[in-house]
């Protein structure tokens, strides 16, 4: 259970090591003003209705209640040890899983454990001024909600840095907290935590598409070796499912209002949806793109050697390692992955341990298409024939083989002058943002109403009607 009377929550028994505690309660403060200088705008002292963790366990962890926020309960939180666990791929497997860093991985555990890290307060800093601008108190709760857990995220690796670190996990700690999402002198460590979120149409994309590298990132280091961290990813995934089902359907509610203004006055021309005050689906599509694109990227390189020495020392597993049928060595194995040879995208077959950055990618594109393809319903039910594409695995990409070229939504590799000729009609315009941006001038926050762009949820916050006041305040 988790031990709610100690400053900090925790199901690790903090309290029998004195230093240790010691050393969380001195970032705690260092944390919090963090929160006051980069969390949501304003919220100081709003009332929340949020959920809090209460135990681990798959059913009836979360308990919820109006909480200011910089009162939430950021705690501790490991899946539960199974003492019979081993190392499950790789040059160790069947090994004991370790409960300490090996010597020989310190370095790249704690590199992996960073990255991890730095991204979660960098999304809360890339959402904190969209309070201002809300469409509901529903969303804007739902908003808040992901905001403190991905405060939480930052808890769960700050906790494994010093717990396991020492000075160096200490530092780290800090520069966690340090590090600005878009500064130009100290920016976060990968590329789609330094891009901003200006709008909610941006959120609920970076939420689908972002959030759900989160999901397969952890899903991969739930398989770790290092026994702590594949428990501290097992229970953070409880929290990502929410996340990606407030993008899923913040997304499909924004469409379902489009394709009603569509039908409901007869027209199909995005400047008569527009004039309507609705998202054109055209606009929708250049946001995909986006928002599509620089999460591919988070994945890393096609063929890499990080990832494959990830794999062989037990540090990071594939999604779903264990429910995989191979031998979990991958020497004999090889992959296909993309490159442009002479103006063509050609496939080439690679030893498959330096394409696991590439098989993730590939784990989670097949997820994205079956969300898409929710999405598109819409359009089907309403009788339109739009619908969303993804666009090639090329597209718009800075990282990994792909990088410097110039890749067309359809997979036609093209000159860098007629790529930029044609980017406005496929990536979101000033003026796309500035329209967006344009329909959410003001929050609304009159229980139960919603904006004009975006249809209300089918139901509630944890079984409470549409029109609860989900945020107070004050
Ligand atoms: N931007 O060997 P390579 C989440 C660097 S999201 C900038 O191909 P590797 C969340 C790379 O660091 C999940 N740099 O890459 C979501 C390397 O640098 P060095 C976050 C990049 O290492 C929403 C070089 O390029 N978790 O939780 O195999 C809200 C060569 O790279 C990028 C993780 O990412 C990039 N996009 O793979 C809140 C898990 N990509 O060595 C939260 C931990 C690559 O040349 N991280 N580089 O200096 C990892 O497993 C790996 O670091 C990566 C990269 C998969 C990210
Ligand atoms: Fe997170
Ligand atoms: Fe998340």
């Amino acid at each position: 259970m988790i031990d709610y009377l100690d400053k900090i929550p925790n199901n690790v028994d903090l309290g029998r090591d004195r230093v240790l505690q010691r050393a969380l309660e001195h970032w705690q403060p260092a944390y919090l003003d963090w929160w006051f200088d980069m969390g949501p705008t304003g919220s100081r002292a709003y009332d929340v209705y949020l959920r809090t963790a209460t135990s681990v366990e798959p059913d009836g962890w979360a308990q919820f209640d109006y909480v200011k926020m910089p009162e939430y309960r950021w705690g501790i939180f490991l899946q539960p040890r199974d003492p019979d666990r081993q190392v499950n791929f790789g040059a160790n497997k069947g090994q004991p899983a370790w409960q300490d860093v090996p010597g020989e991985f310190r370095s790249p555990l704690r590199r992996i454990i960073v990255t991890q890290g730095d991204t979660e307060p960098a999304s809360v800093e890339q959402q904190r001024t969209l309070g201002l601008s809300c469409p509901s108190l529903y969303d804007l709760r739902n908003l808040f909600q992901v905001n403190v857990e991905e405060g939480r995220h930052l808890w769960a690796m700050v906790y494994l840095l010093h717990r396991y670190f020492g000075r160096d996990g200490r530092e780290e700690a800090e520069s966690l907290l340090e590090r600005r999402s878009g500064d130009a002198d100290n920016p976060r460590i990968l590329g789609a935590f330094n891009e901003p979120t200006p709008d909610w149409l941006a959120f609920f994309m970076f939420t689908f598409f972002t959030d759900r590298d989160g999901k397969f990132q952890l899903c991969a280091l739930a398989e770790s070796g290092f026994d702590p961290l594949a428990r501290t990813c097992r229970f953070m995934l409880t929290e990502e499912a929410h996340h990606m089902f407030v993008g899923e359907t913040g997304v499909s509610r924004i469409i379902r209002r489009t394709c009603d203004v569509m039908t409901e006055n007869k027209v199909e021309d995005p400047s008569d949806v527009r004039a309507l005050g609705a998202i054109d689906l055209e606009t929708i599509q250049k946001y995909l793109n986006f928002h599509y694109s620089v999460t591919l990227d988070l994945f890393g390189g096609d063929a890499s050697s990080n990832a494959a020495s990830y794999y062989t020392s037990g540090l990071k597993g594939r999604y779903e390692e264990t429910k995989v049928g191979d031998d979990h060595l991958l020497h004999d194995l090889d992959y296909t992955i993309l490159e442009v040879v002479g103006g063509t995208i050609v496939e080439r077959r690679v030893p498959a341990l330096t394409a696991l950055n590439e098989r993730l990618r590939d784990d989670y594109i097949h997820e994205i298409e079956a969300g898409v393809g929710r999405w598109n319903r819409n359009m089907e039910r309403a009788g339109l024939a739009f619908r969303l594409t993804l666009p090639h695995k090329g597209f718009h990409r800075a990282i990994g083989n792909f990088a410097g070229h110039f890749i067309s939504p359809e997979g036609e590799v093209m000159s860098e002058e007629a790529w930029r000729g044609r980017r406005d009609l496929w990536l979101p315009s000033q003026s796309d943002y500035a329209f967006v941006q344009s329909l959410m001038s003001g929050s609304v926050i009159e229980p139960g109403k919603f904006a004009n762009w975006i249809s209300s949820p089918i139901r509630g916050v944890n079984q409470q009607p549409i029109d609860f006041e989900y945020v107070r305040f004050n």
